[in-house]
């Protein structure tokens, strides 16, 4: 387990940020312990975990910057000249920041917070218990390294999982999603709750079986996988009929964005599957693009942020909610880093969820 160690290092980066407003357990940080945690923020601020076998946590945050190898939207991209490379999506480059990173970074607005009333909770978020939330770090070294991250990630949350800690991650691209369902071979039965305006079954794409249009088809033929649900669906992406036909006859059942907004959330929650532990995976296409713009395909008609916290505790009324996802999320698209204070919110009431459903 020692190579773990190896495997899981912060992604140091430097990030503008206001170091002033950061406050845990009301004490005031030093100079130097300023000057660290502006290098490496962490989420709300949480202690950090370098290795872990020695994890001790009833939620483990950890980024997982992965990234589809020879996405096809990079190939039609990378075949245009610079200057229309730059007109069209500047940040597909991988020297931007890391998602991971932006979403601590906003999470510091909640730092030093954590005790105070939280309307949407009718009163402090971790229901006045001690819940020990702790940042894993990111798995390095780089987004393109797609062979290495693969199993680092799978390695990663195996031993979160081994340690009983609820592992959060933080992606990447949909493709993240695969390795760390890898992870639950010991952990299951589940059922996989999609939040996505996108189908995501695609086989391959141009040869790459594993891609950010393919998770919830190897989802699929994962053994432990017994159920999914797909939540927000609409509008045109990468799914043909035969997809649409291939995740039916599996048995996931769609949930067309048009249809939650006509029906509601309290219906839609009849009709996901009954499971003893659900994972949760949220595309951050799935959430409406004027709450959540910073994605590569955003599309109209996108579910709210209370449709997504009340299905999350629906879900957690219905069984475990054991692992979850958020990916899609390019801070280079982003607007005034709104997509990524709207992670953080989320992850953060995700924990609430589980405090006040006494699940951590
Ligand atoms: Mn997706």
């Amino acid at each position: 387990m020692a190579f773990l160690r190896l495997l899981v290092v912060i992604h140091r980066i430097k990030l503008e940020r206001q170091v002033e407003m950061v406050e845990i357990d009301d004490e005031v940080l030093t100079d130097r312990e300023l000057e660290d945690f502006a290098e490496r923020p962490s989420f709300v601020g949480a202690p950090r975990c370098d290795d872990l076998t020695k994890l001790n946590a009833d939620i483990a945050v950890l980024g997982v910057p992965y990234r589809t190898l020879d996405n096809p939207l990079d190939k039609r991209i990378g075949a245009l000249s610079p200057q229309l490379q730059s007109q069209i999506d500047p940040s597909h480059s991988t020297s931007g920041p890391l998602a991971a990173d932006t979403i601590r970074q906003q999470s510091l607005r909640f730092a030093g917070y954590l005790d105070h009333y939280d309307f949407d909770f009718g009163g402090d978020i971790l229901a006045g218990r001690a819940v020990k939330i702790v940042d894993c770090g990111n798995i390095v070294p780089s987004p393109d390294k797609y062979e290495e991250i693969r199993p680092a990630a799978t390695a990663a949350v195996k031993a979160i999982l081994d340690r009983g800690a609820v592992p959060i991650i933080l992606g990447g691209d949909h493709a993240t999603t695969i390795p760390v369902l890898r992870a639950y071979e010991n952990h299951g039965p589940l059922c996989v709750v999609q939040i996505d305006a996108h189908l995501d079954w695609r086989d391959e794409v141009d040869g790459v079986r594993e891609g950010l249009s393919s998770p919830m088809r190897r989802a699929s033929e994962m053994p432990w996988v017994d159920s999914m649900i797909q939540i927000g669906l609409r509008g045109i992406g990468s799914a043909r009929q035969g997809e649409v036909d291939d995740a039916r006859v599996y048995g996931s059942v769609l949930i067309r964005a048009e249809e939650l907004h006509e029906v509601g959330v309290r219906e839609i929650l009849r009709q996901i599957p009954p499971a003893d532990a659900y994972y949760l995976s949220i595309d951050a296409d799935g959430l409406d693009p004027s709450i959540a713009p910073g994605v590569p395909a955003p599309m109209p008609g996108g579910l709210t942020y209370y449709e997504t916290l009340n299905l999350m505790r629906g879900i957690a009324e219905k069984g475990k909610i054991v692992g979850f996802d958020y990916v899609e999320l390019v801070p280079g698209l982003d607007i005034g880093n709104q997509t990524s204070l709207f992670a953080a919110r989320i992850i953060l009431s995700l924990i609430g969820v589980l405090a006040h459903k006494g699940q951590i």
